[in-house]
């Protein structure tokens, strides 16, 4: 029999009453061996058979807890990528620091979103709060939820990939994308939590000085975050916004804004909200800040006027100049569009695209190539020479694509120019570096080629690719993919990871390094178009890479421009880890476009804004495409 000696140990009895738990001293010196061969056959296989149960359950029981880790790292090992945890581990902190939910004993399942909360859901009883409200949403078959999923349990996605969410349960990259997104969100919430304790209702967070910057003290990160937390199911956040909006922002403000930047950040951030949840607070006050901003518009040759005063409804150019700037001029036009057919007003679709008749029909373009400035008095490009797919052009481009994908595919107009000009990139612009021979996109000036690229051009990889695939050249993926590896670079290159604003590409066969960076250009603004390209060139070609290049790149972030107290900041140098130098700044498209751009970079499904349905304005808002009756 077991029984429990005097001492602090188990000791082993068997066989007759030796006066009780071997208190006796002479036997206490009796050996085990001894012992052992005093026991009867019958006794020693007894002995035996207890000692191989016990090693047995213990085998057993070890074997039980151990497998599902052991399990898991097997299915991993194919090793392009460390299991999540290991990753966040690794190579981020703070927030980032949660084991994987596995090593917690959960069990994934359904589309990302919702695993979250039902995981609230504890010994088997029913979910409760926004748990069950999420369970019971799950539960209707199909419609527009939370996260504007179009879902559908258990149906097969248009290109017959495995969608069925049982099928998808046991799936490694199923369950990366969902820690992924996790860690998207919370580095969204994250920033919130800067933008909240130091600059709540202020334009911009300034996370080092914890403080705040004002551009037009109208909220700006706010609104421009709103669709955002919507796609993320941030439902806590995005209610205290929403209350915010309801409550606080008013248009009615003696106040300059940008038309151009008001436009993309406050009307497109208020019109995709207003489309992803149907709540009409947020068309409202779209219409609002649309219809403040017409006097833009009242100019002798109908080409808008850089500023508007929003509360007196006066509108002026800078102080310098009668020039608009070309990329500012004419990517209002979704917006405004969009604005059109939802108050059944076509004055806002009048006024932009008289500015896309004018700019069509304008001297001065070479090969579809648009200067930079526009005349708001005769209306004519000015500094002609200069040719760029970089600040002052870059949206133009971008928008005679997406204005063409939103009306459906019939202005052809807009896309001859949008062919012209890719046209014209290829035979201008695009050039490959040295050593690596990447492929990279310069600019010209007065007909000399210089091999600078701005970080904002890396918009163009995701501009091709969605031409791509609403049915123009493959060659247009083609290029996409290969300045989507150079804008990677620009990244990979640097000593933080992190991309400058401006690189020089070197093309001497002589020289060492692709990527050159000039001092005065060596900061990352957290700006999104890289991440912007990426998902799209993800969505298009589901290749892997991308998605571990912008898990790279978020991790990266999270190294050197996070804040311990809050927020994210805008660095000086990429170049010197040791001191990145933050510039305090957290710009509104940190949270608008590079975040979301992530979310949805990380994750595997196409109903998550179907590029079907939804067309992205410049600052990332959902915008949908028209139905084709219109
Ligand atoms: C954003 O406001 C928009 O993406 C715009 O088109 C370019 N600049 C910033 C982000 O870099």
């Amino acid at each position: 029999m077991l029984s429990q000696g005097k001492k602090d140990f188990v000791s082993l009895t068997v066989g007759g009453n030796e006066g009780g738990n071997y208190t006796n001293g002479k036997q206490r010196k009796l050996s085990y061996w001894r012992k052992w061969n005093q026991l009867s056959r019958l006794q020693r296989s007894l002995i035996l058979f207890v000692l191989v149960l016990l090693l047995f359950t213990v085998i057993v029981a070890y074997l039980r807890f151990s497998a599902p880790l052991e399990e898991y790292k097997g299915r991993d090992g194919g090793g392009v990528e460390l299991p999540y945890g290991e990753e966040l581990r690794d190579q981020s902190k703070g927030s980032l620091h949660e084991p994987p939910l596995e090593k917690k004993g959960y069990q994934r399942r359904g589309p990302p979103l919702l695993q979250n909360r039902v995981f609230s859901k504890k010994n088997g009883s029913e979910p409760q709060g926004v748990a069950a409200e999420i369970t019971e949403f799950f539960k209707s078959k199909s419609r527009i939820g939370w996260a504007d999923t179009v879902i559908s349990p258990g149906t097969k996605s248009s290109d017959g990939q495995k969608e069925n969410a049982a099928e998808l349960d046991d799936s490694v990259e199923w369950q990366l994308a969902e820690s992924r997104q996790e860690a998207v969100r919370k580095a969204f919430q994250h920033a919130w939590k800067g933008y909240k304790d130091f600059a709540w209702g202020h334009d911009e967070l300034k996370p080092i000085s914890k403080s705040y910057s004002e551009w037009f003290g109208l909220g700006l990160t706010l609104i421009d975050a709103l669709d955002t937390m919507w796609i993320m199911g941030l439902k806590k956040e995005f209610m205290e916004a929403r209350q915010w909006v309801a409550e606080n922002l008013s248009f009615n403000k003696n106040v300059e804004v940008n038309l151009f930047e008001s436009t993309i950040r406050i009307l497109g951030g208020l019109l995709s909200t207003y489309h992803l949840t149907g709540d009409e607070l947020f068309l409202e006050k779209a219409k609002d800040i649309g219809s403040r901003l017409m006097p833009a518009f009242k100019t002798p040759s109908k080409i808008p006027y850089s500023d508007v005063n929003i509360g007196t409804g006066t509108a002026h150019p800078p102080q310098w100049t009668t020039d608009s700037t070309v990329a500012e001029v004419t990517s209002i036009q979704l917006e405004f569009r969009e604005l059109s057919r939802l108050t059944g007003d076509p004055k806002y679709q009048d006024a932009v695209m008289e500015v896309m008749k004018k700019v069509h029909n304008l001297d001065g373009k070479h090969d579809g190539l648009v200067p930079m400035f526009i005349n708001t008095n005769n209306g004519k490009f000015t500094h002609l020479g200069m040719y760029t797919l970089g600040a002052r052009a870059d949206s133009y481009y971008e928008y005679l694509l997406k204005q063409w994908i939103q009306g459906g595919r019939k202005e052809t107009e807009l896309l001859e120019d949008y062919l012209q000009a890719v046209d014209g990139v290829q035979k201008n612009l695009v050039k490959k570096s040295a050593p690596l021979g990447l492929t990279f996109v310069g600019e010209l000036s007065y007909r000399r080629f210089s091999p600078k690229m701005d970080h904002l051009v890396c918009f163009l990889p995701g501009t091709l690719a969605l031409g791509a695939h609403n049915g123009l050249s493959a060659e247009h993926m083609e290029l996409a993919k290969q300045l989507m590896e150079t804008c990677y670079q620009m990244y990979a290159q640097m000593e933080t990871g992190l991309s400058p604003e401006i690189a020089h590409f070197n093309m001497d066969a002589a020289g060492t390094h692709d990527v050159i960076v000039k001092p005065a250009d060596r900061h990352n603004l957290l700006r999104p178009e890289t991440v912007e390209s990426l998902f799209y060139l993800y969505r298009f070609t589901k290749d892997k890479k991308y998605q571990r290049w912008g898990w790279e790149i978020l991790q990266n972030f999270n190294k050197y421009t996070r804040v311990e107290s809050g927020g994210y900041t805008s660095i000086n140098n990429v170049q010197d880890p040791a001191s990145p130098s933050p510039r305090d700044k957290m710009e509104s498209f940190f949270l608008g476009e590079t975040l979301k751009y992530f979310y949805l970079l990380f994750s595997n499904d196409p109903d998550l804004i179907n590029l079907d349905k939804y067309i992205f304005n410049t600052e990332a808002h959902a915008l949908p495409i028209w139905p084709q009756a219109e």
